[in-house]
């Protein structure tokens, strides 16, 4: 084979390993970077592999290696995205100097938009020397070698070029204010409503329940429309802030806890939210019959702790928009079918009578006090991030293992009963878009459709070709509950009328994406372990 042929052959190869595989590695990839960054983690990805064919006979298992490249150009992507995020605030701290330890508090756009707009108007050779010195960490003398000077003109550079950034920094935004007044007036009472960012400030938003499936995907959309996103964390090194962290860097975390009311105040005061999501909650319905007290104390009392919070902050002209997490359990035996706004509430679990209370704690904060506050009542939905304790979740990933011959069997509790399943990302813009209306309401989320667990077991086994699944479920009288929601399925006509709400992914789709994911998962979590 001359030169030539093998160069051809390595491209033909290159060319069916991109083609068979941008698609899931694309996914992988969206994920867990930023959309806008997801084009160029995956040119680092390709680009590694064209070199590697270029080079050595390619490796005998071309996906399992691409996707550990992948993995590997994730985690870099994310420790750099860190810590640019974390010199750039520092930067602009320092900058900001007298002005005070605002924050992110009340700025006219992201911190990282006014860096890099403040770096684009320096000269290149101060653009330079600030990257290698505050970016790279490199010291005024190996600053000196590469520019081709002495230290002394090397340091002398680097304070021109602090200053330069300072006074960029500091100039004034498009709206004609200096930042000064731009933090000053958005921490001035809200006098229009909705998410209309106030005197040029982004709204802010300030969400419970933000290491939880909900708080991760409604975190991102708000991203995506412009919010300022502040996320309640609790507990001390809670490890699953770290995660959020990586996975969605532009969140700023806070601290605080639903069992705790001064905490709660504090957050509040410090954000100074435009919009409050409570998505904080004990939501798994087994849990809430062992731990009824604690589910009460988070789900139920919880929500009134929060209010009271906005409440307190808000004070008498209280523009703060209040979200709460209620749920088709409330509606528990249920009395009519599908089930509406209207449809009387017989809670079925200590979780059911708490979101009870929270919804009429809502409904009554509105009442007595003019809060605007809502209920949406959403009905069930998942996606790759549900947590593996409910049943979709745990069906999609232990058929992962069954079909990658890490587990024989799922035992299951009682798969008579049926839910209303739908997508977490389409349910997250439905609570954006109650919070949008001048009216505080609540509402019905779902699909209109339903499917008992031994549906989901038929759509979960069928995406690795299984049709009769019998032997690998197991019956587990552990799994069983002391009351049962039997069935349960939305009517969101409402929602579509009034907010223009619908759901875009139906059940079947997610569930085989859930299980594409699982599998991939549990790929890599074995390939980790050899
Ligand atoms: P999830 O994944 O179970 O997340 C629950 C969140 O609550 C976690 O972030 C958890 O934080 C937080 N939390 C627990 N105890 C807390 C406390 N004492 N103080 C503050 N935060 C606390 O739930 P999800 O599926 O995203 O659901 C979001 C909300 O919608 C919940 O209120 C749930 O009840 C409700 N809901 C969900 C569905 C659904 O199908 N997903 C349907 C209807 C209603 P840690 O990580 O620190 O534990
Ligand atoms: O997945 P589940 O635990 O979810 P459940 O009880 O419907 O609650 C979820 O949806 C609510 C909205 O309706 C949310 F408010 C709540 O926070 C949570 O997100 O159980 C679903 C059904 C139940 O009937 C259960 O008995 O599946 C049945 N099931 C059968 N075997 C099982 C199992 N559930 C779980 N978790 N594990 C089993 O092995």
């Amino acid at each position: 084979m001359t030169a030539l042929q093998m160069d051809d052959d390595r491209s033909a190869r290159f060319e069916a390993l991109y083609g068979a595989h941008r698609r899931s590695i694309a996914a992988y990839v969206r994920r867990r970077v930023v959309e806008h960054d997801v084009e160029d983690v995956l040119a680092q990805v390709f680009l590694i592999a064209w070199r590697r064919f270029a080079m050595i006979p390619p490796p005998p298992e071309d996906r399992l290696w691409l996707f550990g490249v992948a993995r590997r150009m994730v985690a870099d992507h994310r420790r750099s995205t860190v810590r640019r995020r974390r010199l750039s605030e520092r930067l602009a701290e320092e900058a900001r100097g007298p002005v005070g330890p605002v924050g992110p508090v009340g700025t006219f756009e992201t911190t990282q938009l006014r860096v890099d707009r403040a770096l684009q108007a320096l000269r290149p050779g101060e653009r330079e020397v600030l990257r290698l010195v505050l970016w790279d960490g490199a010291s005024h003398a190996e600053a000196a070698a590469l520019f081709g000077c002495s230290a002394n003109a090397a340091e002398l550079r680097y304070r021109r070029a602090r200053n330069r950034f300072r006074e960029a920094f500091l100039a004034r935004s498009p709206t004609g204010r200096t930042p000064v007044q731009e933090i000053s007036s958005s921490l001035a009472p809200r006098v229009s409503g909705g998410a209309q960012p106030r005197g040029g400030s982004m709204p802010r938003a300030l969400i419970t329940g933000i290491t939880g499936q909900d708080g991760r995907y409604l975190a991102e959309l708000l991203i995506g429309k412009g919010y300022q996103v502040h996320g309640m964390i609790r507990g001390q090194n809670n490890p699953k802030g770290r995660i959020v962290q990586d996975e969605i860097p532009e969140i700023e975390l806070i601290n605080g806890d639903l069992t705790d009311l001064s905490s709660l105040i504090a957050a509040v005061e410090q954000v100074q939210p435009d919009e409050v999501y409570n998505l904080g909650a004990i939501s798994f319905v087994k849990l809430s019959f062992s731990q009824p007290e604690l589910t009460a104390d988070v789900s139920g009392t919880g929500v009134l702790r929060l209010l009271e919070a906005i409440r307190i902050v808000g004070g008498p002209n209280n523009r703060i928009r209040f979200y709460q997490a209620a749920t088709s359990e409330m509606f528990g035996k249920v009395h009519e079918i599908p089930q509406s706004e209207t449809t009387p509430f017989h809670p079925r679990s200590p979780y059911g009578t708490a979101k009870v209370f929270g919804y009429y704690t809502t409904l009554n904060y509105r009442e007595s006090y003019g809060i605007h506050a809502s209920n949406g009542i959403l009905f069930n939905h998942t996606s790759p991030r549900r947590g593996l304790e409910f049943v979709e979740r745990k069906i999609t990933n232990a058929v992962a293992r069954i079909s990658l011959g890490l587990q024989d069997t799922v035992a299951l509790g009682n798969l008579e009963t049926s839910r209303d399943f739908g997508y977490a990302g389409d349910y997250v813009e439905a609570m954006w878009r109650m919070l949008q209306r001048d009216d505080p309401s609540d509402f019905v989320v779902a699909t209109g459709t339903r499917w008992s667990i031994r549906q989901v077991l038929d759509l979960a086994f069928a995406a690795i070709g299984i049709e009769d699944w019998s032997r690998y479920v197991v019956s587990d009288d552990r799994f069983l509950r002391p009351a049962e929601v039997d069935q349960l399925v939305g009517d969101a006509s409402r929602a579509r009328d009034v907010l223009g709400w619908e759901p875009k992914v139906t059940f079947p789709q997610i569930l085989q994406e859930m299980v594409r994911h699982d599998i991939e998962l549990e790929q890599a979590k074995a390939g980790g372990r050899e």
